[in-house]
């Protein structure tokens, strides 16, 4: 996950690094280059002359006075430094500090915002980064190349991080909270056709019973063939109760009678399965308005697939549009490479992730954390 996104920054810092430290040579700043090469030379002169010094002292021992015993320590003192330096190196220093300017990084902050959209980075998102990152370098004093790897790194992360934390509860919170008032969290889960709805509430289902909750399904995709069959294959395979009725019956029916039983039965959540749809569908996003008005589901989860980039982000806004989602989750996050949807659909529609689907098993399945991503993104 994020290997593309993760690439791009790593790129794009490096040009950065280069195109000003080549800046800062122009304007004559530099003071010395401590390359690899340049400080391999010095190490090895300097272990040359420590080898010549050791066989002059052997010769005149006895008159070998304590000060040239001084200037040797001193030398294998400055071999130690340049070995130190070798480890660092590979960057410049400046004479006086170089000042960032618009200039100097326009052209690779417009490149950066083309690969993120190449990464299915949703255009505000890309926006959003790259003018952050602008506005934390220009005017920035820098005294050596390492400062500005290290504070377009700082800068990027800061931007990220910004943008992935979307403010919300989890799931396991509204659970409690509808516990301590005696009632059953209704969770309404929509999408598009095959982004792994079905799939996700029985990953749902075994997560929080693993966690000693007693969730109900819903069947309420009565309009698929084999939808409610695919259902009760899951909630044989976990052992949860699966209220259904006939292919073609009334799917707010179905939700309304497993919301009355979770109810009659103390169960703690009611999972509503609904069959996918095309946002552009008005039928059947008619449909789905009217399963959300009779089960009055607590919240309504937006599933979508994280392969289909900014496909999902359009879906995502088209869907909350209708019906106002109030979480989002993304399956098939373990394939997708580029992440452009993971880092951008909960900032475009200012509603947090919940759970990323990481696999086809059913603990394939990981509680949506920021700081993850974070790492992920830039480990
Ligand atoms: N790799 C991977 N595959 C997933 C994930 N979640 C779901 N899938 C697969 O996606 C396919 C579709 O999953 P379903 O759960 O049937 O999708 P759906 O949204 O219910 O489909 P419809 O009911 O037809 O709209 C299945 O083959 C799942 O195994 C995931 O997180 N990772
Ligand atoms: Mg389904």
């Amino acid at each position: 996950m994020f290997d593309s996104i993760r690439k791009k920054f790593a790129e794009a810092t490096g040009k950065l690094t280069k195109k000003v430290s080549a800046e800062a040579e122009e304007e004559g700043n530099i003071k010395n280059i401590e390359s690899s090469d340049s400080i391999e030379k010095e190490v090895e002169i300097a272990e040359k002359k420590e080898k010549q010094d050791s066989s002059d002292i052997q010769d005149t021992q006895d008159t070998q006075d304590i000060q040239d015993i001084q200037d040797m320590q001193q030398d294998k003192g400055d071999k130690e430094d340049k070995k130190e330096k070798k480890k660092g190196s590979g960057f410049l220093s400046f004479i006086k500090e170089k000042t960032i300017s618009e200039k100097d990084i326009d052209e690779i902050l417009w490149e950066l915002e083309l690969s993120l959209l190449e990464s299915d980075v949703a255009i505000d998102v890309a926006n959003a980064v790259v003018e952050s990152l602008k506005e934390d370098l220009v005017g920035q004093k820098i005294k050596r190349s390492k400062d500005i790897e290290d504070f377009t790194y700082d800068s990027l992360k800061k931007a990220v991080s910004k943008i992935i934390s979307v403010d919300g509860k989890t799931m396991t919170e509204m659970i409690e909270e509808k516990k301590s008032k005696g009632e059953p969290l209704v969770v309404m889960f929509v999408g598009i056709n095959g982004t792994g709805k079905t799939t996700t509430i029985a990953k749902i289902a075994n997560f929080y019973m693993k966690k000693g909750y007693t969730p109900v399904i819903a069947a309420s995709d009565t309009f698929r063939a084999g939808a409610i069959e695919q259902l009760t294959h899951h909630t044989d395979n976990l052992n949860v109760k699966i209220i259904k009725h006939q292919k073609g019956s009334d799917p707010a029916a179905v939700a309304f009678d497993a919301v009355e039983h979770a109810k009659a039965k103390g169960k703690e959540l009611v999972l509503v399965d609904t069959a996918g749809r095309m946002q552009t569908n008005t039928n059947l996003m008619d449909e789905m308005k009217k399963i959300k008005r009779v089960s009055k589901p607590d919240i309504v989860v937006f599933v979508g697939d994280a392969l289909t980039g900014n496909d999902a982000v359009e879906q995502a806004t088209k869907f909350n549009d209708a019906i106002d989602i109030d979480g989002i989750i993304l399956t098939k996050a373990d394939a997708d490479s580029k992440g452009g949807a993971s880092l951008s659909i909960g900032h475009v529609i200012g509603k947090p992730i919940m759970f990323l689907g990481v696999g086809q098993g059913y603990d394939d399945i990981k509680e949506y954390d920021p700081d993850w991503m974070l790492e992920q993104i830039f480990s």
